[in-house]
Protein backbone atom coordinates (compact mmCIF):
# COMPACT_ATOMS: atom_id res chain seq x y z
CA UNK A 1 0.00 0.00 0.00
CA UNK A 2 1.25 3.69 -0.25
CA UNK A 3 0.03 7.03 0.87
CA UNK A 4 -0.26 9.47 -1.50
CA UNK A 5 -0.45 13.20 -0.35
CA UNK A 6 -1.85 15.18 -2.66
CA UNK A 7 -4.00 17.79 -4.31
CA UNK A 8 -6.04 18.84 -7.15
CA UNK A 9 -3.45 19.95 -9.35
CA UNK A 10 -1.59 19.20 -12.22
CA UNK A 11 1.92 18.08 -10.33
CA UNK A 12 -0.74 16.17 -7.92
CA UNK A 13 -2.63 14.78 -10.75
CA UNK A 14 0.49 13.13 -11.95
CA UNK A 15 0.88 11.08 -9.47
CA UNK A 16 -2.43 10.04 -9.20
CA UNK A 17 -2.44 9.49 -12.61
CA UNK A 18 0.25 7.16 -12.50
CA UNK A 19 -1.28 4.80 -9.85
CA UNK A 20 -4.20 4.35 -11.27
CA UNK A 21 -3.04 3.74 -14.56
CA UNK A 22 -0.58 1.25 -12.83
CA UNK A 23 -3.67 0.17 -10.75
CA UNK A 24 -1.25 -0.05 -7.92
CA UNK A 25 -3.15 0.03 -4.22
CA UNK A 26 -3.20 3.61 -2.76
CA UNK A 27 -4.31 5.56 -0.21
CA UNK A 28 -5.06 9.45 -0.18
CA UNK A 29 -4.40 12.40 2.19
CA UNK A 30 -5.86 15.31 0.78
CA UNK A 31 -3.22 18.29 1.78
CA UNK A 32 -5.24 21.73 1.40
CA UNK A 33 -2.87 24.16 -0.26
CA UNK A 34 -5.85 26.95 0.99
CA UNK A 35 -5.66 26.12 4.26
CA UNK A 36 -1.37 26.26 3.54
CA UNK A 37 -0.89 22.39 5.02
CA UNK A 38 1.98 22.38 3.09
CA UNK A 39 3.71 24.73 4.82
CA UNK A 40 2.82 22.49 8.20
CA UNK A 41 5.73 20.72 10.21
CA UNK A 42 4.30 17.13 9.64
CA UNK A 43 4.01 17.68 6.01
CA UNK A 44 8.00 19.71 5.90
CA UNK A 45 9.03 16.33 7.61
CA UNK A 46 8.01 14.53 4.52
CA UNK A 47 9.00 16.84 1.95
CA UNK A 48 11.46 19.75 3.05
CA UNK A 49 10.17 21.72 -0.26
CA UNK A 50 6.55 21.64 1.41
CA UNK A 51 5.24 21.28 -2.09
CA UNK A 52 2.86 18.17 -3.08
CA UNK A 53 2.65 15.74 -4.12
CA UNK A 54 4.33 12.86 -1.80
CA UNK A 55 4.05 9.62 -1.66
CA UNK A 56 5.36 7.12 1.23
CA UNK A 57 5.54 3.41 0.28
CA UNK A 58 4.97 1.40 2.82
CA UNK A 59 5.78 -2.24 1.68
CA UNK A 60 9.13 -0.74 0.95
CA UNK A 61 10.04 0.41 4.99
CA UNK A 62 7.70 3.52 4.46
CA UNK A 63 9.96 4.91 1.46
CA UNK A 64 9.18 8.33 1.02
CA UNK A 65 9.27 10.27 -2.43
CA UNK A 66 8.46 13.85 -3.19
CA UNK A 67 8.60 15.77 -7.00
CA UNK A 68 6.15 14.33 -9.20
CA UNK A 69 8.74 13.11 -11.74
CA UNK A 70 10.83 11.20 -9.48
CA UNK A 71 7.44 9.80 -8.29
CA UNK A 72 6.52 8.30 -11.60
CA UNK A 73 9.85 6.83 -12.28
CA UNK A 74 9.80 5.35 -8.94
CA UNK A 75 6.12 3.70 -9.38
CA UNK A 76 7.08 2.83 -13.15
CA UNK A 77 10.09 0.80 -11.99
CA UNK A 78 7.68 -0.74 -8.83
CA UNK A 79 4.81 -1.06 -10.99
CA UNK A 80 6.84 -2.61 -14.03
CA UNK A 81 4.63 -0.50 -16.46
CA UNK A 82 4.70 2.92 -18.68
CA UNK A 83 8.73 2.81 -18.84
CA UNK A 84 10.18 0.58 -21.85
CA UNK A 85 12.48 -2.01 -21.36
CA UNK A 86 14.96 -0.68 -24.17
CA UNK A 87 17.91 1.48 -22.19
CA UNK A 88 17.59 4.42 -25.17
CA UNK A 89 13.80 4.48 -24.88
CA UNK A 90 13.81 4.66 -21.62
CA UNK A 91 16.08 7.40 -21.65
CA UNK A 92 14.11 8.89 -24.40
CA UNK A 93 10.87 8.39 -21.85
CA UNK A 94 13.07 10.42 -19.23
CA UNK A 95 13.98 13.05 -22.19
CA UNK A 96 10.30 13.70 -22.40
CA UNK A 97 9.73 13.70 -18.58
CA UNK A 98 11.98 16.32 -18.02
CA UNK A 99 10.58 18.19 -21.03
CA UNK A 100 7.63 18.49 -19.00
CA UNK A 101 9.32 19.11 -15.47
CA UNK A 102 11.74 21.59 -16.64
CA UNK A 103 9.64 23.10 -19.24
CA UNK A 104 5.70 22.83 -19.53
CA UNK A 105 4.89 22.43 -15.81
CA UNK A 106 7.15 25.62 -14.72
CA UNK A 107 5.81 27.85 -17.48
CA UNK A 108 2.37 26.97 -17.23
CA UNK A 109 2.62 27.39 -13.44
CA UNK A 110 4.09 31.29 -14.23
CA UNK A 111 1.73 31.76 -16.85
CA UNK A 112 -0.99 30.47 -13.86
CA UNK A 113 0.34 33.26 -11.51
CA UNK A 114 0.69 36.28 -13.59
CA UNK A 115 -2.54 35.78 -15.94
CA UNK A 116 -4.38 34.17 -12.37
CA UNK A 117 -3.71 35.17 -9.41
CA UNK A 118 -1.35 38.32 -9.30
CA UNK A 119 -3.98 41.60 -8.50
CA UNK A 120 -1.44 43.54 -10.56
CA UNK A 121 -1.66 42.50 -14.35
CA UNK A 122 1.70 42.76 -15.88
CA UNK A 123 1.50 42.64 -19.71
CA UNK A 124 5.27 42.06 -20.05
CA UNK A 125 5.37 38.97 -17.86
CA UNK A 126 1.66 37.16 -18.84
CA UNK A 127 2.88 37.50 -22.89
CA UNK A 128 6.21 36.56 -22.27
CA UNK A 129 4.71 33.26 -19.94
CA UNK A 130 2.05 32.38 -22.76
CA UNK A 131 5.02 32.85 -25.74
CA UNK A 132 6.73 30.12 -23.92
CA UNK A 133 3.91 27.96 -23.55
CA UNK A 134 2.28 27.88 -26.79
CA UNK A 135 5.98 27.27 -28.17
CA UNK A 136 6.57 24.46 -26.04
CA UNK A 137 3.23 23.21 -27.04
CA UNK A 138 4.33 23.53 -31.13
CA UNK A 139 6.92 21.45 -29.79
CA UNK A 140 5.23 18.96 -28.29
CA UNK A 141 2.94 19.02 -31.24
CA UNK A 142 5.83 18.68 -34.27
CA UNK A 143 7.05 15.92 -32.41
CA UNK A 144 3.64 13.93 -31.95
CA UNK A 145 2.95 14.60 -36.11
CA UNK A 146 4.47 11.39 -37.08
CA UNK A 147 3.91 9.34 -33.81
CA UNK A 148 0.81 8.14 -31.63
CA UNK A 149 2.40 9.27 -28.23
CA UNK A 150 5.68 10.92 -27.01
CA UNK A 151 8.01 7.84 -27.03
CA UNK A 152 6.78 4.21 -29.07
CA UNK A 153 3.69 2.84 -26.58
CA UNK A 154 2.05 5.08 -23.99
CA UNK A 155 4.12 6.04 -21.07
CA UNK A 156 5.09 8.18 -17.86
CA UNK A 157 5.83 10.76 -20.43
CA UNK A 158 2.83 11.47 -22.24
CA UNK A 159 0.92 10.50 -18.31
CA UNK A 160 2.93 13.31 -17.24
CA UNK A 161 3.03 16.03 -19.96
CA UNK A 162 -0.78 15.59 -20.52
CA UNK A 163 -1.74 17.05 -16.91
CA UNK A 164 -0.34 19.87 -17.26
CA UNK A 165 -1.51 20.29 -21.21
CA UNK A 166 -5.20 19.49 -20.39
CA UNK A 167 -5.12 22.50 -17.87
CA UNK A 168 -4.20 24.68 -21.03
CA UNK A 169 -7.36 26.94 -21.00
CA UNK A 170 -6.79 27.84 -17.28
CA UNK A 171 -3.34 29.25 -18.09
CA UNK A 172 -4.62 31.00 -21.54
CA UNK A 173 -2.71 29.25 -23.90
CA UNK A 174 -4.53 28.57 -27.36
CA UNK A 175 -3.99 24.90 -28.64
CA UNK A 176 -5.38 26.46 -31.84
CA UNK A 177 -4.09 24.77 -34.58
CA UNK A 178 -2.15 22.21 -33.01
CA UNK A 179 -4.04 19.51 -34.12
CA UNK A 180 -0.84 16.25 -33.43
CA UNK A 181 -1.04 17.82 -29.73
CA UNK A 182 -4.96 17.78 -29.55
CA UNK A 183 -5.49 14.30 -30.99
CA UNK A 184 -2.89 12.71 -28.35
CA UNK A 185 -4.62 15.16 -25.49
CA UNK A 186 -8.23 13.49 -26.54
CA UNK A 187 -6.66 9.73 -26.77
CA UNK A 188 -5.24 10.28 -23.15
CA UNK A 189 -8.46 12.18 -22.06
CA UNK A 190 -10.52 8.99 -23.60
CA UNK A 191 -8.53 6.39 -20.81
CA UNK A 192 -10.39 5.48 -17.54
CA UNK A 193 -6.81 5.40 -15.63
CA UNK A 194 -5.93 8.72 -16.88
CA UNK A 195 -9.69 10.09 -16.03
CA UNK A 196 -10.44 8.52 -12.48
CA UNK A 197 -6.43 10.01 -11.86
CA UNK A 198 -7.57 13.66 -12.46
CA UNK A 199 -10.33 13.06 -9.93
CA UNK A 200 -8.04 12.39 -6.71
CA UNK A 201 -8.47 13.81 -3.92
CA UNK A 202 -11.27 15.12 -5.49
CA UNK A 203 -12.20 16.96 -9.38
CA UNK A 204 -12.28 20.42 -9.80
CA UNK A 205 -15.57 21.36 -10.81
CA UNK A 206 -16.75 24.82 -11.76
CA UNK A 207 -18.28 25.58 -8.78
CA UNK A 208 -15.41 24.60 -6.77
CA UNK A 209 -13.69 27.19 -8.85
CA UNK A 210 -16.07 29.85 -8.29
CA UNK A 211 -15.76 29.36 -4.29
CA UNK A 212 -12.36 30.60 -5.14
CA UNK A 213 -12.93 33.59 -6.83
CA UNK A 214 -11.78 31.88 -10.28
CA UNK A 215 -13.62 31.52 -13.62
CA UNK A 216 -12.10 28.81 -16.30
CA UNK A 217 -12.14 29.62 -19.61
N1 LIG B 1 8.73 20.24 -8.86
C1 LIG B 1 7.66 19.87 -7.99
C2 LIG B 1 6.65 20.99 -7.96
C3 LIG B 1 5.51 20.67 -7.03
C4 LIG B 1 4.56 21.84 -6.89
O1 LIG B 1 4.84 22.97 -7.32
N2 LIG B 1 3.40 21.58 -6.27
C5 LIG B 1 2.43 22.63 -6.06
C6 LIG B 1 1.07 22.20 -6.55
S1 LIG B 1 1.07 21.88 -8.30
C7 LIG B 1 2.34 22.95 -4.58
O2 LIG B 1 2.49 22.10 -3.74
N3 LIG B 1 2.10 24.22 -4.25
C8 LIG B 1 1.95 24.66 -2.92
C9 LIG B 1 2.56 26.02 -2.67
O3 LIG B 1 2.97 26.67 -3.64
O4 LIG B 1 2.65 26.40 -1.49
C10 LIG B 1 7.02 18.58 -8.50
O5 LIG B 1 7.04 18.36 -9.71
O6 LIG B 1 6.52 17.77 -7.69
Amino acid sequence: MITLYTAPTPNGWKASVALEEMQLPYQVHHVDLHKGQQKESWFKALNPNNRIPVITDHENDDFTLAESGAIMLYLAEKSGKFLPADAKKRHQVTQWLMFQMSGIGPMMGQANVFYRYMDEAIPTAISRYHNECRRLFEVLDSHLADREFLVDDYSIADMANWCWVRTYKWSGVSIEGLEHLRRWKNSIEARSGARRGTEIPYKIVPETLQKAGKTLI
